[in-house]
Formats: structure tokens, C-alpha cells, sequence
């Protein structure tokens, strides 16, 4: 058995395709398109019954939904590859840090500003929603930019400084949504630096180009 990966190209399963490619694995890839909610199929709920990409199933068949987890479950799978330090290094800690405030604070704006009426807005408040969203992600992005101890381009690139992490691919694939791929070079350069660091790593460039990670 090997991975199976429920994603769509442009989705959040980016990033944990990316984290099977560093890690050297193989992966099934089924298609679940978001354009005509196919997500929210009764079928596609059999698996993740939040209806949400990606979920990963894992060699054994359980199943890992949640972007987060998944990531996380690849990195302790796979501890040669290194996608996280070791537990009880403070590394460790500061990259968990960073993911998990990602996950629950920057994700859940990319469903309101994608989703508004689900939030309860009507047609004619789409645009202000869209926009409230698109505020409280930057605010985000700002907080890590501010306080991550990130160096920026020209020296080490990375959440952890010189070492590469799933914490980059997280932050990379989530900073170019929204909007990101224009805003973040300029109001959050030492971002973009993870950004541009993991984009042209051998094993992910490929999957960023066909993720529409790539500037437009
Ligand atoms: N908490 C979830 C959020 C996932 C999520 O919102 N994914 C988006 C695609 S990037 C999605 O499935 N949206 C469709 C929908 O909400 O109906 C995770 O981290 O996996």
C-alpha cells in the first residue's frame, strides 16, 4: 500500500504533497475538484465528513484529515527525512508554533473569504467579507514577519534559519493565497524568503508550478 492523497491542484494539498515528495514517497493522488463543490459530496464526506482537502490516507488506510496533521504525520513517519527536529529540541517547538497558529488563525480566513455566505453574508456583503478576511490573514502574516526571528533573502531563508522544515512548506503554499503572491513580496519580505527558498527545492518546484504557487 502506498500514500493516498484526496487534493485538488491549487488546494491545500500542496503542502502535503510537498512534504511526500521531500520525504521521497510515493503517492496516489485523487482528484476531489473544488470548482462544482465536489468536496461536499456525500461520497467525498465518507472520508473527511468536513466536506474540506486535503486527507491523507496513510500506507495502513486511516485516515488524516486536517492539512496539519497531515503534515505533521508525514514528518514523524519519515524522520530521515528531517521535515521537523526532533521532539524535545526547541526547534521543534518554535516550527509547531508557527504551523499551528497558521492552522487556526490564517486557514479559517481563507474559508470566509472563499465561502462568505456560508458565514451568513449576503450577495451585496460578499466584497466587504472578502476583504474583513483578506485583513485578518495579513494580520497574521504580519505577527510571524514581525516575531518568527526570520532573517530573510540572502541569508538564512528558513522559519528555523538554516534548516529547512515543514513549517516552510506551510508557511510558503498559505502566504500565496489571498492575494499573497503580490502583498507578501512587499509588506512581509522576510516571509517571502521561506517562500522563494522552498519553491526551488529539486523535489517541490515542480509541484509549485502546477499548484499555481508561481507568479502570475
Ligand atoms: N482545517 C482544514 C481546512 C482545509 C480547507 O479549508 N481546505 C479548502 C481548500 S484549500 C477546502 O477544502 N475548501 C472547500 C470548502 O470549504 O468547501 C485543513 O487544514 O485541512
Amino acid at each position: 500500500m502506498t500514500y493516498v492523497l484526496y487534493g485538488d491542484d491549487g488546494s491545500g494539498s500542496a503542502t502535503v504533497e510537498m512534504a511526500l515528495a521531500e520525504a521521497g514517497q510515493a503517492v496516489e493522488l485523487r482528484s476531489v475538484p473544488l470548482e462544482g463543490d465536489h468536496q461536499l459530496r456525500d461520497e467525498y464526506r465518507a472520508v473527511n465528513p468536513m466536506g474540506r482537502l486535503p486527507t491523507l490516507l496513510l500506507p495502513d488506510g486511516t485516515v488524516v484529515t486536517e492539512s496539519l496533521a497531515a503534515l505533521l504525520t508525514v514528518a514523524d513517519m519519515h524522520p530521515e527525512a528531517a521535515l521537523l527536529p526532533p521532539p524535545g529540541e526547541s526547534g521543534r517547538a518554535v516550527a509547531l508554533r508557527w504551523m499551528v497558529l497558521l492552522a487556526a488563525e490564517f486557514y479559517p480566513q481563507i474559508t470566509r473569504g472563499d465561502y462568505p455566505a456560508r458565514f451568513g453574508a449576503t450577495p451585496d456583503q460578499f466584497d466587504a467579507v472578502r476583504d474583513n478576511a483578506r485583513g485578518l490573514g495579513r494580520e497574521v502574516l504580519r505577527v510571524i514577519e514581525a516575531h518568527a526571528g526570520l532573517r530573510g533573502a540572502g541569508s538564512e531563508p528558513f522559519l528555523l534559519g538554516p534548516r529547512f522544515s515543514a513549517a516552510d512548506i506551510y508557511i510558503a503554499v498559505l502566504s500565496r493565497w489571498m492575494g499573497g503572491r503580490a502583498w507578501v513580496p512587499v509588506h512581509c519580505p522576510k516571509i517571502e524568503a521561506p517562500a522563494q527558498a522552498v519553491a526551488v527545492r529539486k523535489a517541490i518546484a515542480p509541484l509549485w508550478v502546477r499548484h499555481k504557487l508561481a507568479p502570475a
